[in-house]
């Protein structure tokens, strides 16, 4: 979404900057963007097909590698039935244009039950409480950080991650300005991140405790008479149910749980509920964990009792230039949840998805319905899903494995042919997707900047002629899927995006890719505005404080408050993402790998005294599903009784063939993580709070 500007001498990129001239970005650039040079000149990024043998990778046409994916799926569908082929769609494909505007195509034509993706790996319990609360699941709450007073951060450090849910180039200059302007932002987190350290305030909590501690803060602000739901308060349904359950949980009840003194929640609640413009705001740290869905909606839940919702300052709503709510007339979307459920656990299906976690399993068990042949687009889910090890394991069993993918990675090394798309400088540009997550209503269109290298193909080629060979039924419907793909390979992605802007909110104002085109820097569509009730899309056209499904999920939190004991606890394990790495794809550029270690284990000193590690030991951390070994690094940036480590790392695999990343090791969190911990009412996984063990490890041959 940063708007970049890349100088090139014939066809060899020279330099890349920010472009000072945006719209939105504003000249911000973070170190991603500058190795996309890296990734455009890797020579480990495939070009062309290629197929495993006995011998290695062999270089096949487009025609073969068609060909082989097609009778590879089909014959595991005939064999074993359509489920028995899963998919998984990784991170990428909402970045991509072309990519999400064809995988919807490709998806459809294998008509699986076993479909996946990272939804639920990260934002999933997000689109539960929109969907049940406001009736879409993409109506997601957007802080209005350019004019809020107070930022209430829980579990989210944009410093690192840009923002996110919260689409916000330069996020460290935004929230310098809030500070400038005279407001606060208070961050809660099991670690003193780098948005922490920004921060008028910063509370460690325990990991997987935010629910407990909203429900304290509604507690506070109902005792004291500080709700103040205002306008968007006539349009909610359930504030006396709010008011009775939030009396349940008195800040002193939470704070063994939270590991919050009463007095901080009171402060928090007290100057949350008083200030006009303000917002809580609550990313991975909170869907990620055991009470994701919990969490999500009672964050929503406090911005609605105190009068911080669709309004200036507050959560707000965006209107992006390309809808991703459908209108009120076509959409008949809401209780898309829990329709089937997994083979062997019974998790719930969301938006026609099954839980990533229990995807190793839907593998590895016998029986009807395993599956047995898989299909990935840009997704990594051997380093980037629960209990990884697990389902590297499961994938030598596939019968078949198609890959959608430009690296030969952790996970793409098991498949029997790839697909590469070309790279991400050789195509058309529009966030559809992100754009609709910002913090300002802008659009941009960027064209590819280098033709597509002659026998390469772009993700919506590939995805378009495999959902077409994949279509079956009569030869009616067959003729009809080529006609199509002979139509939309016509109109292109650019013709695509052209009829959706077209559609769009922006259509009197002549919003058009090649208006767009004329407008390189990007357009502002100016601030967010209030969008309700015209954006809700429940039935009744209000907002539902109570749904269901939370408040019956309310008895399990009850439970995990009971049972939290003072003093000596064990260790538990959270995240962490950095500025110069990207989920698990991109330390093959050595631009991001390089300088001091990043795959450490971060340890509070006294934990680190109590087990007699020092600084720089090598440890070994165990969890119920493996071991790995790290670094450490003893630091009191955590809260005492919490470690963590990043994830994405650990590449040095047999079969991976990313030089750089391979040599820069470490080791995947994700080997430790656990594919049986999820959100119980989601399904999302629970990568907060993994109970582990650490000691002394074997001391690496320099060390001795
Ligand atoms: N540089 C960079 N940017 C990225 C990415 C990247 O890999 N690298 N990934 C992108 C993606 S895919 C996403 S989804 C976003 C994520 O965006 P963010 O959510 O902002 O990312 P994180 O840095 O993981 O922040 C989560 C925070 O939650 C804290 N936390 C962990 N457990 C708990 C808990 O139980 N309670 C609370 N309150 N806090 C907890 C962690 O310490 C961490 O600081 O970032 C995006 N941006
Ligand atoms: N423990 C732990 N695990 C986590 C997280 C965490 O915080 N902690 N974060 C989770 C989150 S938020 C996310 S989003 C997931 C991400 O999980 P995934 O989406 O599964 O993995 P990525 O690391 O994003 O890998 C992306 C893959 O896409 C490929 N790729 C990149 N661009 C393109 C493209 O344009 N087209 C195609 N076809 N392929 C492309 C890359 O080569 C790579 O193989 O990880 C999750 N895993
Ligand atoms: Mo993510």
């Amino acid at each position: 979404m940063c708007g970049i500007a890349i100088e090139t001498n014939q066809g060899r990129i020279t330099g890349i900057r920010g472009d000072a001239l945006d719209a939105f970005s504003r000249g911000h650039i973070c170190p991603k963007a500058v190795a996309l040079q890296d990734l455009h000149d890797d020579p480990d990024r495939l070009r062309y097909p290629v197929k495993r043998t006995a011998s290695g990778w062999q270089r096949i046409s487009w025609r073969e590698a068609f060909a082989l994916v097609e009778r590879g799926l089909k014959q595991v569908q005939r064999e074993h039935g359509r489920d028995a082929v899963a998919s998984y769609v990784g991170n990428p494909t909402v970045h991509s244009l072309g990519a999400s505007m064809f995988v919807p195509r490709l998806l459809k034509a294998l008509r699986t039950k076993n479909r996946y993706s990272a939804t639920s790996v990260d934002q999933l319990p997000h689109h539960l409480a929109a969907m049940w609360m406001f009736g879409h699941p993409l109506l997601l709450p957007i802080p209005d950080l350019e004019r809020t007073q107070y930022l209430l951060v829980i579990g989210a450090n944009p410093v690192a991650s840009n923002g996110s849910l919260m689409t916000a180039p330069d996020v460290t200059k935004r929230l310098k300005d809030i500070h400038t302007r005279g407001g606060r932002v208070v961050v809660i987190d099991p670690r003193r991140t780098e948005t922490a350290e920004l921060a008028s305030a910063h509370h460690f909590i325990r990991p997987g405790a935010d629910a407990a501690l909203v429900l304290a803060l509604l507690h506070v602000i109902f005792a004291e008479g500080l709700e103040r739901p205002g306008s968007t308060g006539d349009l909610t349904d359930g504030l006396a149910d709010v008011r009775s359950i939030a009396a349940r949980y008195s800040p002193e009840q939470v704070t063994t749980f939270t590991g919050m003194s009463a007095e901080a929640i009171r402060t928090i609640a007290r100057d949350f509920a008083t200030t006009n413009q303000a917002v809580a705001y609550g990313r991975i740290g909170v869907s990620t964990q055991e009470f994701g869905a919990l969490s999500c909606w009672l964050i929503t839940v406090l911005n609605a009792v105190t009068g911080h919702l669709d309004v200036q300052g507050g959560a707000m709503f965006t209107r992006p230039a390309v809808r991703v709510v459908e209108s009120r007339r076509t959409y008949r979307g809401a209780g898309r949840f829990g329709r089937w459920k997994s083979r062997v656990r019974g998790l719930p299906e969301f938006a026609g998805e099954l839980p990533a976690a229990a995807m190793a399993e839907e593998m590895d068990t016998a029986g009807t319905g395993q599956i047995r042949a898989f299909i990935t687009h840009a997704g990594n889910p051997v380093l980037s899903t629960p209990n990884g090890a697990r389902l590297d394991q499961a994938m030598e069993g596939l019968q078949f494995y198609a890959a959608i993918d430009f690296y030969i990675n952790e996970t793409t090394r098991h498949a029997h042919v790839i697909l590469p798309p070309v790279g991400p400088l050789e195509r058309e540009q529009y966030d559809v997707v992100f754009h609709a997550f910002a913090i300002r209503n802008t659009a941009k269109y960027a064209a590819a900047l280098f033709p597509k290298p002659s026998g390469t193909k772009h993700d919506w080629q590939i995805l378009s002629e495999l959902a077409t060979r994949m279509t079956d039924g009569s030869l009616g419907k067959k003729f009809r899927a080529r006609i199509e793909h002979a139509i939309v390979s016509c109109i292109g992605v650019r013709g695509l995006l052209n009829r959706e802007l077209k559609r769009g909110p922006y259509s009197a104002e002549k919003l058009s890719v090649r208006m767009l085109e004329q407008n390189p820097h990007g357009v502002d569509l100016g601030p967010l505005v209030p969008m309700f009730p015209a954006a809700l899309r429940t039935t009744n056209g209000r907002i539902n404080l109570i749904p269901s499904a939370l408040t019956a999920d309310l008895p399990r939190l009850d439970a995990a408050i009971a049972t939290a004991a003072p003093g000596a606890r064990g260790l538990v394990m959270i995240g962490r993402r950095e500025l110069r790495s990207n989920n698990s794809w991109m330390h093959n550029s050595e631009r991001l790998v390089r300088g001091k270690r990043r795959c450490t284990l971060f340890m509070h000193p006294a934990d680190a005294a109590q087990r007699t590690l020092s600084d720089g030991a090598r440890v070994a951390v165990r969890s119920r599903t493996g071991e790995i070994e790290v670094e450490l690094e003893v630091t009191d940036a955590m809260m005492p009784g919490v470690v963590c480590l990043p994830h994405g790392w650990g590449h040095a695999r047999e079969g991976v063939q990313l030089r750089v990343a391979a040599a820069h090791g470490g080791a995947s969190l994700n080997d430790i993580t656990d594919d049986q911990r999820v959100d119980a009412l989601s399904g999302n996984a629970a990568f907060c709070g993994v109970p582990v063990e650490v000691r002394p490890g074997t001391p690496t041959p320099s060390a001795t």
